[in-house]
């Protein structure tokens, strides 16, 4: 075997060196987005199961259509499994680039990982993925929503402002796992205990759903008839808890404060009327921001790792003037 110069040695050892460097470089990276006239882009929806997530589908379909790119739209019907399988579907559609709303915080980081592995990048929209598991700018490229957790403090903020001695909370949860439902609870639940006087009576899920609201919150009305406030995590609970108050033979807005996220027409109707106290904003149009967001990206720009959504706020004293403006 011929013996290898010291000088041959040193080069490939180097280049080696260099390989070792590029892939470790390779693997801290968001896959890049090359600029192109049009695109095949994944949007792997979580459910359709109320009008918040119809109106972001509809948004972003409408975005598509308007830019003329193919739209790969997949909806897990509310499971993280098949929102999973629904984004290796992509991956072997080879879409250039993946939105993605995750279920839930955990289960959804191979799926993010898998397509990062084929070199597609990754945009979550209005729900995030476990922090701790999977990085902005090195494992996805943004994360575009709310910021939840000031969500529930401004619910809270307000609530400390105007309760007039009503104290006693029942929590409507959001979808067990998401990030709004965690972050939503996390911001409101620590304003509340930094309050003098508050407490949180009764937490329970209702899956951002209205029926399921409406179920949950009987249930808690009747185990906590001392209750005043229900604090849900989005309208449709929100709308579900107002049939449950009635149904106890009490008053929405004069027996029990309800308070609401997201802010959609219906639900800012009922704020003008009396029925809903209040309710922070979670806009669901996310179409051009994200589209844009992607463009930013193709051409060339460092996209920070959220880009936030700024959320308006609907009670009293504004509701009637702001309903047109509603989603
Ligand atoms: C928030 C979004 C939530 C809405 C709910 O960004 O994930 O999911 O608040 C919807 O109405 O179901």
């Amino acid at each position: 075997m011929p013996a290898f110069s010291r000088r041959t040695l040193m080069l490939a050892a180097s280049a080696l060196g260099a390989l070792t460097l590029t892939a470790g470089i390779a693997a801290a990276q968001v896959p890049p987005l090359e600029q192109k006239t049009t695109y095949k882009v994944g949007f792997a929806q979580t459910e359709s199961n109320n009008p918040w997530r119809i109106a972001q589908t509809e948004s972003m379909k409408a975005e598509a259509a308007k830019l003329g790119y193919q739209l790969v739209y997949t909806d897990a019907a509310g499971s993280a499994a098949k929102q999973v399988a629904d984004v290796n579907s992509m991956i072997a559609q080879g879409v250039d680039v993946i939105f993605l709303a995750p279920r839930e915080e955990k289960p959804l980081i191979p799926a993010v990982m898998a397509a990062k592995k084929n070199g597609i990048p990754v945009i979550l929209l209005d729900r995030s993925v476990d922090p701790k598991l999977a990085k902005a700018g090195k494992d996805y490229l943004t994360f575009i929503g709310s910021d939840f957790i000031k969500e529930g403090e401004r619910a809270a903020e307000w609530l400390v402002k105007n309760a007039n001695g009503k104290t006693k909370i029942i929590e409507l949860e959001g979808t067990t796992g998401s990030s709004p439902a965690n972050d939503r609870k996390k911001g409101f639940d620590e304003a509340i205990k930094k309050a003098e006087g508050f407490s949180i009576v009764a937490s329970q899920s209702g899956d951002f759903a209205r029926d399921k609201g409406r179920q949950v919150a009987e249930a808690l009305l009747q185990s906590h008839p001392d209750a005043n406030v229900i604090y849900a995590h989005n309208d449709e609970m929100a709308i579900g808890a107002i049939s449950a108050v009635e149904a106890a033979g009490k008053v929405p807005g004069k027996d029990i404060l309800i308070l609401s996220i997201d802010g959609g027409k219906e639900a800012v109707g009922l704020v003008a009327e009396g029925k809903i106290a209040a309710v922070v904003e979670c806009n669901p149009r996310f179409g051009p921001k994200a589209f844009e967001t992607m463009a930013r990206y193709a051409k060339g720009e460092k996209i920070e790792p959220w880009v936030i959504n700024e959320d308006k706020f609907y009670d009293a004293s504004n509701a009637k003037a702001e309903l047109a403006n509603a989603y």
